[in-house]
């Protein structure tokens, strides 16, 4: 794998949201990971946690490669998530618009990204099944804590095609960006 040359794409959200399961789809065996088993139990429930970064990388078509590379959740890396975040172009926060801590978590992400010396490309990807209404609740309430209109895309981690979509609307943001 050739990592510098290669645009990057980074995935940052909550413990637990998906965003390894994401990586898994996209890139099945080409990635690197780096879970280990989850000793923080208290906040999520789950086997296994991701400590560091992990990589992996897509072949979008017509030979157009875009590595994407997972922030670990947990707090106590969070000097790990915002150096990814400034050696990439394109963020998808990943949410659960359920969770009544969405909108904070998002928001904090966000500032961590208008804190950057270069200004990413950011898309909100709701990671877990949700009513419009919810969705919308989640997009004004963004809004309202001053981030702008920062989009909100809906994609199951699990299923690679969604995960593709997100990307494809990701890669057409970033060539949108590049014309400026
Ligand atoms: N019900 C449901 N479960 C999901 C969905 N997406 C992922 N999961 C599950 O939720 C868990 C997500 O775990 P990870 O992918 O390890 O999460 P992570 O974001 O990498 O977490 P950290 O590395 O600990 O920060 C896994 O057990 C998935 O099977 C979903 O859309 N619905
Ligand atoms: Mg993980």
């Amino acid at each position: 794998m050739v990592m510098d040359s290669l645009p990057r794409i980074a995935l940052v959200g909550a413990m637990g949201i998906g965003k390894t399961t994401a990586l898994r789809s996209l890139c099945g065996d080409n990635m690197i990971s780096s879970d280990v088993v989850n000793l923080d139990r208290a906040s999520n429930a789950k086997e296994f946690t991701t400590v560091g970064t992990e990589f992996g990388e897509i072949d979008l078509g017509d030979g157009e490669r875009v590595q994407v590379c997972g922030c670990p959740g947990q707090e106590r890396f969070s000097f790990v998530r915002q150096w990814i975040l400034s050696v990439s172009m394109g963020i998808f926060i990943m949410v659960d618009v359920n969770d009544p801590g969405a909108v904070q978590e998002a928001s904090r992400l966000l500032q961590g990204v208008a804190a950057l010396e270069q200004q990413p490309v950011v898309l909100i990807l709701n990671a877990r099944p949700a009513p419009a209404a919810a969705v919308d609740a989640f997009a004004a309430a963004l809004s309202s804590a001053g981030h702008g209109v920062v989009p909100v895309l809906q994609a199951d981690p699990r299923d690679r095609n969604q995960m593709l979509d997100a990307i494809g609307v990701l890669a057409s943001m970033l060539s949108l960006q590049s014309e400026e």
